[in-house]
């Protein structure tokens, strides 16, 4: 156990004090390993991640399914045919990735061995041309790359955020050696004058520019960079494009990655694809991919987003459909996506350190990636309708687990989203998490701490703890919900102005000590959508802070579901939680005689089942 804390701290000083291979983000992310989050919110959920959402994903992998059976049989220690689904091998890898990062800040050295045990596994069923998929190599595999939608490179890319994961948590380089092997094969088998190739599930990308920061070999990020550009020249074949209703458009390949403006098809694939995008612009300093992943950011936030920051309303293509058309009870806002769209958004804020692609992350991430999860952590939704009959429950598992998987690795690295840091800019306060976090400006180490109980307050007060007095800037976020704030130094009240960026900017000599006092107003706030949302006309939302609420039958004891409504002279007053709700704030609401109960919407389907919904009646 010890010996894992001392890695830890060990890796810290290596962080603060190596350079980093040129990553060219005009800011940087402090990453999750420098971050040590202690508030009761985060500190709750990463706790039920540690207890439940990684045991859970063990257990299904490993005994419950075949997932992790078809890495034996491929290493040819087990007969037998790959069973499932053909990107099984991706929820392994991204549980692994939880798992890693999980040892970060929760050492648990039978994790670690298990992971050596899987690992082993996976070695060994890598081809000798560094080629792996147990689906191909069991059942097909005179048939590898010869689908673009086999999801062969999407398996892969999980497989390299994995193993760099493993990489960082542990030191060893068992995994990351399968890792370059693949990503070698890649590079032997793909590119110009070799293979034509467009992956029918993004993941690569990212991936791909992963591989290169953590072995500073540029390969890899010119193997993504050729990729993305190999997207909307008509090379792409296989299931995706023979289905007329499908097509390129459904897997991003309609149009050449810089020419994108409208958003189109698969939401978890697009999401993937633009922080890919992003990854190898802030690389490449390719200002057509920035202007391409505005405006379509615009398309999607504007018109295509629902207010939990939920996307992809629709089923039938787990995508997007038209714009507006964001129903609530059919509504799929599937929670990969809303995890797709932290990664993006945390991107298009170290290019631009605007804010607003900070205030859209936080409404994702406390909305339409917390309800993904249970919060014991041990169940999930796939889907997350706003409105519900009262039929619709989190599972332990889906046939098609991404989401388990990909929740078991969001949460132990969310704070990586908290801060982010250039030599030049100074710091910059993304989240408001009680934290303690370590960081470098230029020549100056410092420790910044947070105590807060956000998101049921908006009180933030904040240690600036240099290692020795320097100046550089400290720039506040005021989030977008936010019309009053007030902000005191060392007791003193501060003048400020929120610039264009949505940051406020302390720009000063900074000494031990130095303490920061935010006070965020946290009104309850009654939303109207946009009025061609056919779905939300004549009805309103309440949210507070970052948190959208919505109402649950079970709270509503008495009361004829349909009467619940709003109207101007409705009162709505926070009160505390009970039961297994206890420690988050309630909204009590009252219209005319009746009285009526909304919780944060993340929360819902945690008691009794019951009916919800987030847009409620409203009288004129
Ligand atoms: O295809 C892999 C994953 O499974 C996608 O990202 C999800 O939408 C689900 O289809
Ligand atoms: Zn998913």
């Amino acid at each position: 156990m010890k010996q894992i804390k001392d890695l830890a701290s060990l890796l810290i000083s290596f962080l603060l004090s190596v350079p980093v291979f040129a990553q060219s983000y005009s800011t940087q992310p402090v990453p999750f390993i420098q971050v040590k989050i202690t508030d009761q919110f985060w500190s709750t959920r990463l706790k039920a991640h540690a207890n439940a959402t990684l045991e859970t994903c063990i257990a299904q992998t490993q005994d419950s399914t075949e997932r992790i059976n078809n890495f034996i049989k491929a290493a040819g220690l087990m007969d037998g045919g790959h069973e499932g689904i053909y990107f099984d091998d991706s929820d392994v890898y991204k549980a692994m990735e939880g798992i890693a990062y999980s040892l970060i800040n929760n050492p648990n050295p039978e994790h670690e061995a298990l992971l050596d045990r899987w690992i082993s596994y996976i070695a060994k069923a890598q081809q000798p041309d560094g080629y792996l998929n147990t689906f191909y190599t069991l059942n097909h595999p005179e048939d590898r790359w010869t689908d673009m939608e086999k999801h062969e490179m999407y398996c892969g890319g999980h497989m390299i955020e994995a193993a760099v994961a493993h990489h960082k948590a542990t030191g060893k380089t068992t995994f990351l050696n399968v890792a370059t092997k693949f990503a070698d094969h890649l590079i032997n088998t793909f590119g110009p004058g070799k293979k034509h190739w467009v992956a029918g599930h993004e993941e690569i990308e990212l991936a791909l520019v992963k591989l290169y920061h953590e072995t500073g070999d540029k390969k890899y990020l010119n193997l993504s960079y050729w990729l993305l550009e190999e997207r909307g020249h008509g090379h792409g074949k296989g299931a995706i494009w023979d289905k007329s209703h499908w097509g390129a458009a459904y897997c991003q390949d309609d149009v050449p990655v810089a020419e994108i403006s409208d958003i189109k098809g698969h939401a978890v694939r697009a999401m993937y694809l633009f922080s890919g995008m992003a990854d190898v612009a802030a690389e490449k300093d390719l200002p057509e991919y920035v202007a391409a992943l505005e405006r379509v950011w615009e398309d999607v936030v504007e018109r295509n987003m629902y207010i939990t920051g939920g996307i992809g309303s629709s089923g039938s293509n787990e995508g997007f459909s038209n714009d507006y058309d964001l129903p609530n009870k059919e509504a799929y806002c599937e929670t990969c996506a809303s995890i797709g769209m932290v990664l993006w958004n945390n991107r298009m804020n170290l290019f631009s350190q605007d804010a607003k692609y900070i205030d859209v992350m936080e409404r994702s991430m406390y909305n339409g990636v917390l309800s993904g999860v249970s919060l014991e952590g041990d169940l999930f939704f796939y889907v997350n309708p706003l409105e519900s009959e009262g039929h619709h429950h989190r599972q332990e598992w889906f046939g098609c687990a991404c989401c388990p998987s990909n929740v078991s690795r969001f949460l132990p690295s969310v704070g990586s989203y908290i801060y982010a840091t250039s030599d030049e800019k100074g710091v910059f306060v993304n989240l408001y998490v009680g934290s303690t976090a370590e960081m470098k400006v230029g020549t100056t180490k410092l420790e910044l701490v947070q105590h807060t109980n956000y998101p049921w307050d908006g009180n933030i007060e904040m240690e600036v703890q240099p290692e020795k007095e320097a100046s550089f800037s400290l720039n506040l976020r005021i989030p977008g919900w936010c019309k009053v704030f007030s902000l005191s130094l060392n007791g003193k009240k501060q003048k400020v102005t929120v610039q264009d960026n949505g940051y406020v900017t302390l720009d000063r000599s900074w000494k031990k000590g130095d303490k920061l006092s935010l006070i965020f107003d946290m009104p309850v706030e009654v939303v109207a959508a946009d009025p061609r949302v056919e779905a939300n006309v004549g009805k309103r939302a309440i949210q507070r802070g970052p948190l959208v609420y919505c109402v649950e039958e079970s709270d509503q004891a008495n009361l004829n579901w349909d009467k619940i409504e709003l109207s101007k002279t409705s009162t709505l007053k926070t009160a505390k939680a009970s039961g297994k709700l206890a420690g988050m704030l309630e909204i009590e609401g009252k219209t005319g005689d009746t009285n009526f109960t909304l919780i944060p919407y993340f929360a819902w389907d945690n008691r009794e089942e019951g009916r919800m919904k987030v847009w409620i009646d409203y009288k004129e």
